[in-house]
Protein backbone atom coordinates (compact mmCIF):
# COMPACT_ATOMS: atom_id res chain seq x y z
CA UNK A 1 0.00 0.00 0.00
CA UNK A 2 1.45 3.32 -0.73
CA UNK A 3 0.93 6.23 2.27
CA UNK A 4 -2.04 7.45 0.05
CA UNK A 5 -3.47 4.26 -0.28
CA UNK A 6 -3.27 3.60 2.89
CA UNK A 7 -4.33 7.31 4.19
CA UNK A 8 -7.00 7.20 1.76
CA UNK A 9 -7.97 3.99 3.84
CA UNK A 10 -7.62 5.60 6.85
CA UNK A 11 -10.21 7.86 5.93
CA UNK A 12 -13.13 5.92 4.67
CA UNK A 13 -12.32 3.26 7.73
CA UNK A 14 -13.15 6.59 9.83
CA UNK A 15 -16.39 7.95 7.62
CA UNK A 16 -17.26 4.11 8.11
CA UNK A 17 -17.32 4.04 12.01
CA UNK A 18 -18.93 7.91 12.24
CA UNK A 19 -21.96 6.71 9.67
CA UNK A 20 -22.33 3.64 11.57
CA UNK A 21 -22.54 5.61 15.09
CA UNK A 22 -24.90 8.14 13.46
CA UNK A 23 -26.96 5.45 12.16
CA UNK A 24 -27.42 2.99 15.21
CA UNK A 25 -27.14 5.03 18.42
CA UNK A 26 -28.08 2.85 20.76
CA UNK A 27 -30.68 3.25 23.74
CA UNK A 28 -32.61 5.25 20.99
CA UNK A 29 -35.59 3.82 20.04
CA UNK A 30 -35.76 2.27 16.27
CA UNK A 31 -38.61 4.22 14.31
CA UNK A 32 -40.40 1.24 13.12
CA UNK A 33 -41.64 -0.21 16.50
CA UNK A 34 -42.44 -3.74 16.41
CA UNK A 35 -45.38 -5.74 15.73
CA UNK A 36 -46.56 -6.97 18.94
CA UNK A 37 -47.17 -10.82 18.30
CA UNK A 38 -48.19 -12.04 21.37
CA UNK A 39 -51.45 -10.27 23.19
CA UNK A 40 -51.76 -11.81 26.50
CA UNK A 41 -55.13 -10.86 28.39
CA UNK A 42 -55.17 -11.46 32.44
CA UNK A 43 -57.17 -10.99 35.05
CA UNK A 44 -58.13 -11.28 38.58
CA UNK A 45 -61.60 -11.26 39.52
CA UNK A 46 -63.36 -11.05 43.37
CA UNK A 47 -61.24 -11.41 46.49
CA UNK A 48 -59.29 -13.53 44.48
CA UNK A 49 -55.54 -13.10 44.68
CA UNK A 50 -54.69 -15.17 41.92
CA UNK A 51 -54.50 -14.45 37.87
CA UNK A 52 -57.06 -16.14 35.84
CA UNK A 53 -54.73 -18.10 33.76
CA UNK A 54 -51.30 -19.56 35.10
CA UNK A 55 -49.61 -21.25 32.15
CA UNK A 56 -48.95 -19.13 28.87
CA UNK A 57 -46.59 -19.82 25.87
CA UNK A 58 -45.12 -17.74 23.44
CA UNK A 59 -42.20 -17.36 20.84
CA UNK A 60 -38.56 -16.19 21.45
CA UNK A 61 -37.26 -12.87 20.06
CA UNK A 62 -41.11 -12.05 19.69
CA UNK A 63 -42.72 -8.98 21.57
CA UNK A 64 -45.45 -9.88 23.98
CA UNK A 65 -47.91 -7.70 25.76
CA UNK A 66 -49.40 -8.23 28.81
CA UNK A 67 -52.47 -6.40 29.93
CA UNK A 68 -53.75 -7.09 33.59
CA UNK A 69 -57.12 -6.19 34.49
CA UNK A 70 -57.91 -5.68 38.34
CA UNK A 71 -61.07 -6.48 38.80
CA UNK A 72 -61.61 -6.81 42.29
CA UNK A 73 -64.45 -5.80 44.07
CA UNK A 74 -64.08 -1.94 44.41
CA UNK A 75 -65.06 -1.83 47.71
CA UNK A 76 -62.29 -4.42 48.50
CA UNK A 77 -59.43 -1.87 47.98
CA UNK A 78 -57.19 -4.86 46.81
CA UNK A 79 -54.06 -3.48 45.00
CA UNK A 80 -52.49 -6.09 42.46
CA UNK A 81 -49.53 -5.73 39.71
CA UNK A 82 -47.89 -8.43 37.61
CA UNK A 83 -44.56 -8.28 37.03
CA UNK A 84 -42.38 -10.23 34.46
CA UNK A 85 -38.97 -12.32 35.67
CA UNK A 86 -36.15 -13.89 33.85
CA UNK A 87 -35.74 -17.80 34.37
CA UNK A 88 -34.57 -18.44 37.91
CA UNK A 89 -35.55 -15.41 38.73
CA UNK A 90 -38.57 -15.37 40.88
CA UNK A 91 -37.42 -16.53 44.31
CA UNK A 92 -35.08 -14.02 44.05
CA UNK A 93 -36.93 -11.19 43.34
CA UNK A 94 -39.40 -12.44 46.21
CA UNK A 95 -36.23 -12.12 48.77
CA UNK A 96 -35.20 -8.93 47.41
CA UNK A 97 -38.93 -7.71 47.74
CA UNK A 98 -39.28 -9.11 51.32
CA UNK A 99 -36.07 -7.50 52.54
CA UNK A 100 -36.88 -4.35 51.21
CA UNK A 101 -40.59 -4.63 52.79
CA UNK A 102 -42.15 -4.37 49.81
CA UNK A 103 -40.82 -1.26 48.35
CA UNK A 104 -41.27 -1.59 45.08
CA UNK A 105 -38.22 0.44 43.65
CA UNK A 106 -36.14 -2.47 44.68
CA UNK A 107 -36.99 -4.43 42.28
CA UNK A 108 -37.74 -2.19 39.21
CA UNK A 109 -33.72 -2.04 38.67
CA UNK A 110 -33.17 -5.69 38.73
CA UNK A 111 -31.87 -7.19 35.68
CA UNK A 112 -33.92 -10.13 36.18
CA UNK A 113 -37.44 -7.93 35.96
CA UNK A 114 -38.38 -7.98 32.60
CA UNK A 115 -41.42 -5.44 33.03
CA UNK A 116 -43.44 -4.17 35.51
CA UNK A 117 -46.87 -2.95 35.60
CA UNK A 118 -48.26 -0.11 38.16
CA UNK A 119 -50.19 -0.79 41.10
CA UNK A 120 -53.50 -0.96 39.80
CA UNK A 121 -56.50 -0.61 42.30
CA UNK A 122 -60.01 -1.97 41.63
CA UNK A 123 -61.34 -1.47 37.92
CA UNK A 124 -57.74 -0.58 36.41
CA UNK A 125 -55.71 -2.17 33.88
CA UNK A 126 -51.97 -1.67 32.81
CA UNK A 127 -50.32 -3.09 29.70
CA UNK A 128 -46.59 -3.50 29.91
CA UNK A 129 -44.41 -4.91 27.03
CA UNK A 130 -41.10 -7.70 26.66
CA UNK A 131 -39.24 -9.73 24.39
CA UNK A 132 -38.11 -12.47 25.10
CA UNK A 133 -34.10 -13.12 24.07
CA UNK A 134 -33.94 -16.40 25.35
CA UNK A 135 -35.94 -19.81 25.70
CA UNK A 136 -37.07 -21.38 29.19
CA UNK A 137 -39.80 -20.41 31.65
CA UNK A 138 -40.45 -17.36 32.74
CA UNK A 139 -42.73 -16.32 35.19
CA UNK A 140 -44.96 -13.55 36.08
CA UNK A 141 -45.84 -12.62 39.78
CA UNK A 142 -47.75 -10.14 41.58
CA UNK A 143 -45.68 -7.59 44.08
CA UNK A 144 -48.23 -6.64 46.58
CA UNK A 145 -47.28 -8.24 50.55
CA UNK A 146 -48.04 -11.58 50.46
CA UNK A 147 -49.49 -12.24 46.91
CA UNK A 148 -46.68 -13.75 44.98
CA UNK A 149 -44.68 -14.50 47.61
CA UNK A 150 -46.72 -16.57 49.93
CA UNK A 151 -49.99 -17.29 48.01
CA UNK A 152 -48.71 -17.98 45.14
CA UNK A 153 -50.11 -15.24 42.68
CA UNK A 154 -47.74 -16.22 39.70
CA UNK A 155 -48.14 -18.05 36.67
CA UNK A 156 -45.47 -19.29 33.61
CA UNK A 157 -44.27 -17.99 30.84
CA UNK A 158 -43.08 -20.76 28.70
CA UNK A 159 -40.56 -19.28 25.98
CA UNK A 160 -40.07 -21.61 23.01
CU1 LIG B 1 -51.96 -9.38 43.81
Amino acid sequence: MTRIQRCSFLVAMMLLVFSFHLSAKPGQKSKVPDAVAFKIKLKTEGHNISFDKTEISVKKDQLVAMTYENLAAKDSEILHNVAIVAPHAKDEVFRVLQLAEYDLSSVKKLKSVLAISKSLAPGESDTIKFKPTEKGVYHYICLMPGHGDMLGMTGTIKVE
